[in-house]
């Protein structure tokens, strides 16, 4: 989740760990002037930021009491939380924070590279909130809160049963029965069409908003976190595509093949029914392939749902860093609401900075199965990035990920080494003597790593981007996402879907975290990096069979990565740590022994991507 991580950075600055090093400009030789506006800058940057951080407090305690706990007809928490939201955009986006930081700037010369980073932080979030534009702030920010409860207020129903999301991902995961399938399906998708007007809406204003301060459009706005101009990130998504495109393929003839075969359908269709996948958007297709000797989900559920959050907290702390605090556990909101809750919660799993300081939580959902034990892994990967750059060297505006990427990719890193065969033997989960077969586990892990660009790189990014920046007609929104859906993934819905249904809707981040999407497969591929080098030179293990458990020389490694913050820079950090510049090189590499065993399965089989 990056929901209230508001701080961001455009520019590829060196960085220098120390805040209080204010003698050491870039560059030039220190004068007394320079030092006056050095001084003069630290007074504003240490005031914004105390009120910085009381507004974001205040907006996050706001939020989480909106995510936590959503009411039908109830709008206390709704209006409280825009109250909070527009207090935090009038200070962040006030004419006067703005013009002061850009004047500061203007001598960027004299100051220090952690002041040139703050600075820029100050703008990054003003351009989100400016008030001159007041009114268009407002109208976003009351449109926002109201998306989010008409997403999480949903009522999803099966067959006129009231059902969960986690049950109609188990249904999806699980259901062998084809027509039950396509209703499963067909209920996660009823959510969309009342959310069409109010993402019309927010396309409007999130717009408007970053426009006032010459940003072209939203997308644009999002992509410059990295230093990026759209088509930048756009060229990158097409580059990560088309390098994991031959094992895609590979995959998703495999996948026709084998349903067709699972679901008892003579004919193979040339492009996958949406509703035979073991997901609601098809990003994650692992749960197709059982493995003998590792059933997971049969070793997890005995042990419950707190087991897997604090086996989460164990592993990380194995590794050396230190326990949760215990407001953790009594502050966040960590499993399904008791049945017949008279509210919702949002059910999407996120992980929360509440103060930028030690108050950490998690809002999750779990249940003891191998898709929540991952999801733990990952959201407790946000909370020790939290915890790690919370130190007195990182200033309170550089509280945030050296890129939002690399803030993705630390939990999902350390969910797909909680996965691996000799960690899960050290575990008991499974038995250590148990013979597996390696290329069902890897296939079992490209299903899962694999599956997920086209739809990252290529439906998401591109259907966002069509969004904002191309101001997609409001008439062709579940079209373009269909003909992405087929184009990327090869997917097609099990029967038409017109103009009436919004589908890209049903995923959480289209409403509520928009226009970053890339996040997520950019972390992917940071993430192979960081488990190549951990694997190959850390711990000298094969990458497909790791145990990081107790390593503390990987805690090590993964502490310098997250200590800074933002105020590393990005590249220059993926350089100094693994050697090489953002590359899918190791996740090529790694799933290379599985392209000749799917050739083989997929003999004399149809290609149709
Ligand atoms: O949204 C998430 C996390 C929260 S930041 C659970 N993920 C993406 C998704 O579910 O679509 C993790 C991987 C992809
Ligand atoms: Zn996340």
């Amino acid at each position: 989740m990056k929901k209230l991580v508001f701080t961001g950075l455009t520019a590829a600055i060196l960085f220098s760990s120390c805040s209080s090093q204010k003698t050491e400009t870039a560059g030039t030789e220190q004068t007394a002037e320079a030092t006056a506006v050095q001084q003069e800058a630290q007074v504003f940057l240490d005031q914004y930021s105390q009120t910085y951080q009381d507004l974001y407090t205040k907006s996050a305690e706001a939020e989480w009491a909106s995510n936590t706990r959503i009411v039908e007809g109830d709008t206390t928490n709704a209006a409280a939380t825009r109250r909070a939201n527009e207090a935090f955009a009038a200070f962040t986006g006030s004419a006067e924070n703005i013009e002061k930081a850009k004047a500061f700037l203007e001598q960027k010369d004299r100051l220090t590279d952690l002041q040139v980073k703050q600075l820029e932080a100050v703008l990054y979030t003003g351009a989100n909130n400016p008030q001159i534009i007041p009114d268009v702030v407002k109208a976003r920010i009351k449109a926002e809160t109201e998306q989010t409860e008409k997403l999480y207020g949903f009522n999803y129903r099966i067959f006129e049963k009231d059902v969960t999301t986690n049950d109609i991902d188990n249904m999806l995961r699980t259901e062998k029965d084809v027509k039950r399938r396509q209703a499963a399906w067909e209920a996660s998708k009823a959510v969309g069409p009342g959310l069409k007007e109010g993402l019309l809406d927010l396309r409007k204003l999130r717009n408007q908003t970053v426009q006032s301060l010459g940003y072209d459009d939203y997308f644009s706005y999002q992509a410059s976190d990295y230093g990026m101009t759209r088509e930048e990130m756009m060229d990158l998504m097409k580059q990560i595509n088309e390098e994991l495109r031959p094992l895609y393929r590979e995959l998703h003839t495999y996948a026709r093949y084998e349903l067709a075969k699972q679901y008892g359908v003579k004919e193979v269709p040339d492009y996958l029914p949406a509703h035979w996948l073991p997901n609601r958007w098809g990003q994650d297709w692992s749960s197709m392939v059982n493995i003998e000797g590792i059933d997971l989900d049969a070793a997890l559920k005995p042990k419950g749902s707190e087991w897997l959050v604090q086996q989460g907290e164990r592993f990380y702390t194995s590794l050396g860093f230190p326990a949760l605090p215990q407001t953790f556990y009594t502050k966040s909101s960590l499993y399904p609401l008791p049945e017949g809750a008279n509210y919702k919660k949002n059910n999407h799993a996120s992980a929360w900075h509440m103060d930028l300081d030690k108050d950490v939580r998690s809002l999750m959902s779990v249940e003891p199965n191998s898709e929540w034990y991952e999801t733990t892994h990952h959201e407790l990967g946000h909370i020790y990035y939290y915890m790690t750059y919370t130190n007195p060297d990182v200033p309170v505006l550089l509280r945030a990920g050296a890129n939002r990427a690399y803030h993705e990719a630390i939990g999902s890193l350390m969910g797909l080494a909680a996965m691996q065969k000799p960690f899960l033997a050290e575990l008991n989960l499974i038995d250590k003597d148990a013979k597996t077969d390696e290329v069902q586990t890897l296939l079992k892990e490209a299903l899962s790593y694999v599956t997920f660009i086209p739809f990252s790189a290529g439906v998401m990014s591109e259907w966002e981007h069509d969004f904002y920046a191309q101001n997609l007609p409001a008439d062709q929104l579940n079209s373009r996402w269909w003909k992405l859906a087929k184009k990327y993934q090869g997917i097609v819905p099990p029967t038409e879907r017109g103009e009436q249904f919004l589908d890209p809707a049903t995923k959480t981040h289209i409403n509520d975290d928009a226009a970053q999407y890339y996040d997520y497969a950019l972390s992917y591929v940071i993430l192979f990096q960081l488990h190549d080098h951990i694997a190959r030179n850390i711990l000298k293990q094969d990458p497909h069979a790791t145990n990081y458990y107790g390593k503390k020389e990987v805690g090590d490694f993964l502490r310098d990565i997250m200590y800074p913050g933002a105020s590393a820079d990005w590249r220059q950090m993926l350089k100094e740590k693994t050697g090489e510049e953002l590359s899918a090189r190791a996740m090529i590499d790694y799933f290379q022994p599985l392209m000749d065993y799917l050739k083989e399965q997929n003999k004399g089989r149809k290609y149709t991507i």
